[in-house]
């Protein structure tokens, strides 16, 4: 069965900042869709930058054919450890690659855990962990039906309502329980990374201090 996906976006800078530190690259080459998430530390122009360098560059490196175990090791050997280096050039990534044959390919690096749903279920698909310079690159690997959703966030997301409503924020399982009870609703992309940014707006009371921005891939059957 071939699958064709929709795919939607949605950026919410940090209150005070007229752009976002969090970028999402998507590359579309008619025989796969690639959805990278770069967040870079900090926020604003310096953020964005660093960022837009390594969802480009990732980008570059699809448009060259390299393969994407390949690009996230080059990902991860060219950004500085967070832990020596407080504010040079750090980004997270995620990659998220499908295929119309429903192969799907997600690799994550200090970025929240990409949310799988499928039959409008959560799944968890265990992620193996490899070590590239030092730094934990998560991955996996699995099929896709129709009506699958693959949904990125950045940890903007993950901390919503960070000291307003909970200590740490909204997190992930309360991220998971949400996007559960409303998936069924959607059937566009877009319209779901908008609700999500929307709820995120409401959980810190407007005053978002952490860049929000989601990215959903929605596999539909191509229609012929
Ligand atoms: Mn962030």
């Amino acid at each position: 069965m071939d699958l064709e996906f929709d795919v939607g976006k949605s950026l919410v800078p940090k209150t005070g900042e007229t752009i976002s530190g969090d970028t999402i690259e998507v590359y579309d080459t008619g025989s796969s869709t690639t959805v990278i998430l770069a967040d870079g530390l900090g926020s604003g122009v310096i953020a964005n930058v660093i960022s837009s360098l390594t969802a480009k560059s990732a980008v570059d490196m699809l448009d060259q054919g390299i393969d994407l175990d390949r690009i996230a090791e080059i990902l991860a050997k060219s950004l500085p450890d967070v832990a020596n280096n407080t504010d040079v050039g750090y980004s997270t990534f995620t990659i998220v690659q499908v295929l119309p044959d429903g192969t799907c390919s997600i690799i994550e690096y200090n970025n929240p855990r990409t949310v799988i749903v499928e039959n409008d279920v959560i799944t968890e698909i265990p992620r193996q962990t490899f070590n590239v310079s030092g730094k934990q690159i998560h991955k996996c690997h699995f099929q896709i039906q129709e009506g699958s959703w693959i949904i990125l966030v950045s940890d903007g997301v993950i901390n919503a309502g960070v000291g307003v409503l909970w200590n740490h924020g909204w997190g992930q399982e309360r991220l998971e329980s949400y996007i559960s009870r409303v998936i069924h609703k959607f059937n566009a992309a877009e319209d779901l990374c908008r609700d999500l940014c929307d709820v995120c707006q409401t959980l810190y009371s407007e005053k978002i201090s952490d860049d929000v921005s989601i990215a959903a891939i929605l596999s539909r059957k191509t229609q012929v």
